[in-house]
Protein backbone atom coordinates (compact mmCIF):
# COMPACT_ATOMS: atom_id res chain seq x y z
CA UNK A 1 0.00 0.00 0.00
CA UNK A 2 1.18 3.53 -0.81
CA UNK A 3 2.23 5.28 2.60
CA UNK A 4 -0.50 8.39 2.07
CA UNK A 5 1.60 10.56 4.90
CA UNK A 6 3.44 12.26 3.13
CA UNK A 7 6.35 14.28 5.42
CA UNK A 8 6.10 18.36 4.68
CA UNK A 9 8.15 19.38 2.32
CA UNK A 10 8.86 22.82 3.55
CA UNK A 11 10.54 23.85 6.05
CA UNK A 12 9.99 27.52 7.72
CA UNK A 13 13.32 29.27 7.51
CA UNK A 14 13.45 32.53 9.89
CA UNK A 15 15.92 35.03 8.42
CA UNK A 16 18.01 37.18 10.54
CA UNK A 17 19.84 40.31 9.65
CA UNK A 18 22.82 40.44 11.31
CA UNK A 19 23.46 44.46 12.83
CA UNK A 20 24.86 46.09 11.00
CA UNK A 21 28.40 46.95 12.30
CA UNK A 22 29.96 50.60 13.34
CA UNK A 23 34.14 51.68 12.91
CA UNK A 24 35.51 53.36 15.63
CA UNK A 25 37.69 56.26 14.08
CA UNK A 26 40.99 58.03 15.73
CA UNK A 27 41.17 61.93 14.35
CA UNK A 28 44.71 63.12 14.19
CA UNK A 29 45.43 66.46 16.54
CA UNK A 30 48.60 68.23 17.47
CA UNK A 31 48.71 68.52 21.05
CA UNK A 32 47.79 64.85 22.34
CA UNK A 33 51.51 63.05 23.17
CA UNK A 34 51.84 59.88 21.22
CA UNK A 35 52.33 57.85 23.50
CA UNK A 36 48.97 59.09 25.70
CA UNK A 37 47.70 57.99 22.76
CA UNK A 38 49.24 54.68 22.35
CA UNK A 39 48.16 54.15 25.92
CA UNK A 40 44.52 54.48 25.60
CA UNK A 41 44.55 52.21 22.62
CA UNK A 42 45.44 49.91 24.66
CA UNK A 43 43.67 50.50 27.42
CA UNK A 44 40.16 50.69 25.52
CA UNK A 45 40.70 48.64 22.48
CA UNK A 46 42.81 45.99 23.80
CA UNK A 47 45.60 46.29 21.46
CA UNK A 48 48.98 45.46 21.71
CA UNK A 49 52.31 48.19 22.09
CA UNK A 50 52.89 47.21 18.34
CA UNK A 51 48.94 47.35 17.35
CA UNK A 52 48.42 50.70 18.74
CA UNK A 53 51.21 52.24 17.37
CA UNK A 54 50.73 51.32 14.45
CA UNK A 55 47.15 52.59 14.93
CA UNK A 56 48.03 55.83 16.13
CA UNK A 57 51.01 56.42 13.90
CA UNK A 58 48.16 56.41 10.80
CA UNK A 59 46.10 58.73 12.23
CA UNK A 60 49.15 61.11 12.35
CA UNK A 61 50.45 60.54 9.34
CA UNK A 62 47.11 60.33 7.23
CA UNK A 63 44.88 62.43 9.53
CA UNK A 64 42.71 59.66 10.67
CA UNK A 65 42.37 55.64 11.33
CA UNK A 66 39.71 53.16 11.58
CA UNK A 67 40.84 51.39 15.08
CA UNK A 68 38.22 48.60 15.20
CA UNK A 69 34.46 47.40 14.40
CA UNK A 70 31.53 46.89 17.05
CA UNK A 71 27.68 47.01 17.25
CA UNK A 72 26.27 50.64 17.95
CA UNK A 73 26.22 50.29 20.98
CA UNK A 74 29.68 49.58 22.27
CA UNK A 75 31.48 51.94 19.04
CA UNK A 76 30.09 54.56 20.74
CA UNK A 77 30.61 53.50 24.47
CA UNK A 78 34.46 53.03 23.89
CA UNK A 79 34.45 55.97 21.53
CA UNK A 80 33.25 58.55 24.74
CA UNK A 81 35.41 56.62 26.84
CA UNK A 82 38.83 57.05 24.88
CA UNK A 83 37.38 60.92 24.04
CA UNK A 84 37.23 61.21 27.63
CA UNK A 85 40.43 59.70 28.81
CA UNK A 86 41.88 62.16 26.87
CA UNK A 87 39.67 65.22 28.25
CA UNK A 88 40.24 64.47 31.49
CA UNK A 89 44.09 65.05 30.84
CA UNK A 90 43.36 68.55 28.91
CA UNK A 91 43.83 66.91 25.88
CA UNK A 92 41.87 67.34 22.59
CA UNK A 93 42.33 63.61 21.60
CA UNK A 94 38.91 62.58 19.27
CA UNK A 95 37.45 59.49 18.67
CA UNK A 96 34.62 59.10 16.26
CA UNK A 97 32.24 56.36 15.27
CA UNK A 98 30.55 55.63 11.49
CA UNK A 99 28.40 52.92 10.24
CA UNK A 100 30.22 50.32 8.17
CA UNK A 101 28.69 50.24 4.56
N1 LIG B 1 49.84 64.28 16.25
C1 LIG B 1 50.15 64.03 17.66
C2 LIG B 1 51.56 64.50 17.99
O1 LIG B 1 52.36 64.72 17.10
C3 LIG B 1 50.02 62.52 18.01
C4 LIG B 1 48.66 62.01 17.71
C5 LIG B 1 48.51 60.91 16.88
C6 LIG B 1 47.54 62.62 18.24
C7 LIG B 1 47.23 60.42 16.58
C8 LIG B 1 46.26 62.15 17.96
O2 LIG B 1 44.87 60.57 16.84
C9 LIG B 1 46.11 61.05 17.13
N2 LIG B 1 51.86 64.65 19.26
Amino acid sequence: MIDAVTKPRTKTRTKTERPRLHKVILVNDDYTPREFVVMVLKGEFRMTEDEAYKVMITAHRRGVCVVAVFTKDVAETKATRATDAGRAKGYPLLFTTEPEE
